[in-house]
C-alpha cells in the first residue's frame, strides 16, 4: 500500500517535507496538509494532485484518504497530534523534539508501549547523513580504538522570531544529544552549560553562544558550542578523538575555487542544504518501513531520552551546575 500522508504544519520544515514527499520519495503521496493558516496550507499543496488543505488535524486524520502522519508543527504542539495518530494506529514521522519535556515524552512512550508496536519515528535526520553514518561505523567497529571525546560545533546564521534561550537547548542541542547517543550507543548521564562572553547579535533574552558539557555512561566527554546567531552561515560539525586517531566531519565541502587572484568556496546557508540528502534518506526509510508495518529510524524512546537531556540542559543553563540525567527503565519494546 502506498502511504497517503497528512502533513501537519506547513512552515519551513513542513513545506520542505511536502516538496520531498511529492517529488523525490517513492511509495508515498501527500494526501492532506494542515496549517492554522489556511492560505499557507493551500500554497503548500499547489500542484499536488489529490491533496487537500485543511486547518484541523482531526479532520485530516479522519479523512478516509489518509493513512500516515508527518508532524512538522512547533514542538509544543506535537503531543496532542501524536495521541490522535496513535489512536488511529497510523505510521508517524514526528519532527524533533518529540515533546518539549521528559514527562510528556514519557507519556507518549507509554501510550505507544500500550499499543504494543512501534509507530513513531522521530526526526533526528543527522543519523541519515552520510558523514554521520561513516563516523558511526568508525566508532562501532573500533577502527581507531576507543572513542574518547566528541567536540561539536553547531552554528546557525540567525534564529527565527520567538526563539528563546531554552530553545538553544530544546531545539538545537537536542540534535547533539541524539547524535552523542547514536555515536556511543550509550545514554547521557549529565549535562552542564557554561555561559561566557555573549555576542551583541543575539536577540533579547538569548545568551549566545553557550558551551554545553556532556558525559555518557562509559565516561565519553562531549562538548557542544551552540552558537545560533553566528551570522556567517550554517555549520554542524564534529571532531571525534580516538585512541588511535582523530576524525572530523561536517566541514563545508567543495568546490574550492582559485580564480583571478582569489581563493574560496561557498558556506552552507542553512539546514535544508546541509541535511537535504539526509532528510531524503530519512523520509524514504520511514516510508519503506511503514509500508511493512515498522519504523525506519529513531524511536519514541530516543525522543524521550533526549527530552530528559534537554530538561537537564535547561536546568543547567539556569544553575550553572552539572545536572544528572535520570531516565525511567527502558520498556521491552525499545530493546
Ligand atoms: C532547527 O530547528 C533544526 O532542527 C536545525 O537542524 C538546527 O540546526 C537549528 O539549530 C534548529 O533551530
Amino acid at each position: 500500500d502506498i502511504l497517503r500522508v497528512a502533513v501537519i504544519g506547513a512552515g519551513r520544515m513542513g513545506a520542505d517535507h511536502i516538496k520531498r514527499l511529492s517529488t523525490r520519495i517513492h511509495g508515498a503521496e501527500v494526501a492532506a496538509v494542515v496549517d492554522v493558516d489556511l492560505a499557507r496550507a493551500q500554497a503548500a499543496i499547489a500542484g499536488i494532485d489529490g491533496a487537500v488543505a485543511l486547518t484541523s488535524a482531526d479532520e485530516a486524520l479522519n479523512n478516509g484518504d489518509v493513512n500516515a502522519v508527518l508532524i512538522a508543527t512547533p514542538g509544543f504542539l506535537h503531543e496532542e497530534i501524536l495521541y490522535k495518530a496513535l489512536e488511529k494506529d497510523f505510521p508517524i514521522l514526528c519532527e524533533k523534539p518529540l515533546t518539549p519535556d521528559a514527562e510528556s515524552a514519557w507519556k507518549v512512550v507509554q501510550a505507544e508501549t500500550a499499543l504494543g508496536h512501534k509507530r513513531i519515528q522521530v526526526g533526528f535526520m543527522r543519523r541519515f547523513d552520510a558523514e554521520y553514518a561513516a563516523l558511526g561505523s568508525v566508532i562501532r567497529d573500533r577502527e581507531l580504538g576507543e572513542l574518547l571525546m566528541l567536540h561539536h560545533q553547531h552554528r546557525n546564521p540567525d534564529t527565527p522570531q520567538g526563539f528563546t534561550n531554552e530553545m538553544l537547548i530544546n531545539d538545537s542541542v537536542v540534535h547533539e544529544f541524539d547524535a552523542i547517543r547514536f555515536f556511543t550507543g550509550e545514554e547521557i548521564t549529565s549535562v552542564q552549560v557554561r555561559l561566557g562572553k555573549a555576542t551583541r547579535n543575539a536577540p533579547n533574552g538569548q545568551h549566545d553562544p553557550q558551551h554545553v558539557l556532556i558525559e555518557t555512561e562509559s565516561g565519553v566527554l562531549a562538548d557542544v558550542e551552540i552558537y545560533v546567531n553566528a551570522k556567517f552561515g550554517y555549520e554542524v560539525a564534529t571532531q571525534a578523538s580516538f585512541e588511535d586517531g582523530i576524525v572530523s566531519i561536517g566541514g563545508d565541502g567543495g568546490p574550492y575555487v582559485r580564480s583571478a587572484g582569489r581563493w574560496g568556496g561557498k558556506v552552507t546557508p542553512g539546514f535544508e542544504e546541509r541535511f537535504g540528502a539526509a532528510y531524503d534518506v530519512e523520509v524514504q526509510a520511514w516510508v519503506d518501513a511503514a509500508r511493512r508495518g515498522e519504523i525506519g529510524g529513531p524511536t519514541a524512546w530516543d525522543g524521550y531520552a533526549t527530552a530528559a537531556c534537554c530538561e537537564a540542559g535547561v536546568e543547567a543553563q539556569k544553575s550553572g551546575e552539572k545536572v544528572a540525567v535520570q531516565l525511567n527503565t527502558k520498556p521491552e519494546l525499545y530493546k
